[in-house]
């Protein structure tokens, strides 16, 4: 297939064989929004079905080997039941992704975890990330990854400044706990649950509470984690430059934190955050972790994984499409409807044969879509998982 954007097929392949992108365990469950849940017959109620899945995915794409677990949903017993986990990694050989802490539904969290004022919930909250850092360790994952739900709904209800003492106090005590190779990422979100204040609320609290905690402390990008409008990418480039980058949650949305399909509804902001990544001169983008933070409550869990990932793919793919040095020069000439050609032309670019070729070179199925639904999987887990998701309507994930 021709490219013409001054970038060769070779270039766009090597781009996607370092592309690796983590799928959510909760991505596979039943999920449901504030009014209801839709149980869906092959969704995965046990650890072992999500790792089914994720594996099912992996073999589809090539490009998701890793499994993002969220503790209270995935290892309810805690460190016990990492042995289960590592059984689970063998027979279905996926491995452990990034570690969810869950600070956000136990009744005693009501008025916070890290930044509650009690000292005994927040002495909890910490027990259970020390916890999360020694699940991490034992399957050998780097990242512990924190989304924390504290905030309040009311103007005068907390003091905000006390709050942010006390969660640099846990996340710091949680940072010391780190391991050799181990990591912990610091996500944001502006409201919900909360819907006065919350504690962490955007990449400068993020970016601020990460650097007191450490090192190894970064910031997560969740796509869906911002007021409208919000230009994402310019806070990709900051954080690339400051060195303070862990990953993203990828996923879309049109009115708040919808967690739909990635590139469902504005594929050209994807292709901007890529675009970001690729020309930042880093060599070692491995210490940028990609995964998916998607909750499907109306599309079948894991067609809708095997879109995301792929539709990642080929985003990717046209962001490595874009000739850089060319982009450069015409941004110091101050060229602009030339420039803005040169970065239109590589997104407009049909790289869907490219990517093809490139699965068919790798031993991959040519069209992941196509041979899922031939696959029968789908079929053989909604008829296996069925009746028991039938009665099935109790936890989130
Ligand atoms: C939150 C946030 C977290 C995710 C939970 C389930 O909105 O995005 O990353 O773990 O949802
Ligand atoms: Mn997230
Ligand atoms: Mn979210």
């Amino acid at each position: 297939m021709a490219i013409n954007t001054g970038r060769t097929v070779e270039q766009v392949w090597a781009a996607l064989d370092g592309f690796r992108i983590e799928v959510p365990s909760w991505g596979f469950a039943n999920t449901g929004t504030r009014f209801g849940k839709f149980v869906q017959g092959g969704a995965a109620t046990t650890i072992e079905e999500k790792f089914a899945d994720a594996a099912e995915v992996n073999a589809l794409t090539g490009a998701s080997p890793t499994v993002a677990l969220h503790v209270l949903w995935d290892l309810p017993g805690g460190k016990a039941d990492v042995p289960a986990i590592r059984a689970l990694e063998k027979k279905f050989g996926v491995r452990s992704g990034s570690i969810n802490p869950n600070l956000f539904q136990d009744a005693e969290y009501k008025f916070g975890s890290i930044a509650n004022p009690s000292s005994e919930i927040r002495k909890k909250a910490l027990d259970h990330l020390l916890d999360c850092v020694e699940i991490g360790r034992e399957l050998g994952s780097r990242d512990v990854s924190m989304w924390i739900a504290d905030g309040s709904n009311y103007p005068g209800t907390q003091s905000i400044r006390k709050r942010i003492g006390w969660m640099e106090e846990v996340l710091g005590a949680t940072h010391a706990a780190l391991g050799e190779g181990q990591r912990m990422l610091v996500e944001y979100k502006p409201f919900e649950p909360a819907f006065y204040h919350t504690d962490i609320a955007d990449w400068g609290m993020a970016l601020e509470l990460a650097r007191r905690a450490g090192p190894k402390a970064k910031v997560l990008v969740d796509t869906g984690h911002h007021y409208q409008g919000t230009n994402i990418e310019q806070i990709v480039a900051w954080l690339l430059h400051v060195d303070e980058l862990g990953g993203f949650h990828f996923n879309d949305r049109k009115y708040a934190d919808d967690d739909l399909t990635l590139g469902s509804i504005d594929p050209y902001q994807l292709f901007r955050i890529f675009h970001e990544i690729l020309s930042s001169g880093k060599d070692d983008q491995a210490g940028i972790a990609f995964m998916i933070d998607q909750s499907h409550n109306l599309k079948g869990k894991v067609e809708a994984m095997v879109q995301s990932v792929v539709t990642a793919q080929e985003l990717y793919a046209k962001a490595a499409l874009v000739d850089r040095e060319r982009l450069a020069e015409l941004q110091q000439q101050c060229r602009l409807v030339e420039a803005e050609e040169c970065f239109r032309d590589a997104f407009w670019q049909d790289v869907r044969p490219v990517v093809r070729d490139w699965r068919a070179a790798r031993g991959l199925p040519v069209e992941p879509l196509k041979a899922l639904a031939e696959s029968g999987y789908v079929e053989k887990i909604t008829h296996e998982r069925g009746s028991k998701n039938a009665r099935s309507v109790s936890s989130y994930a």
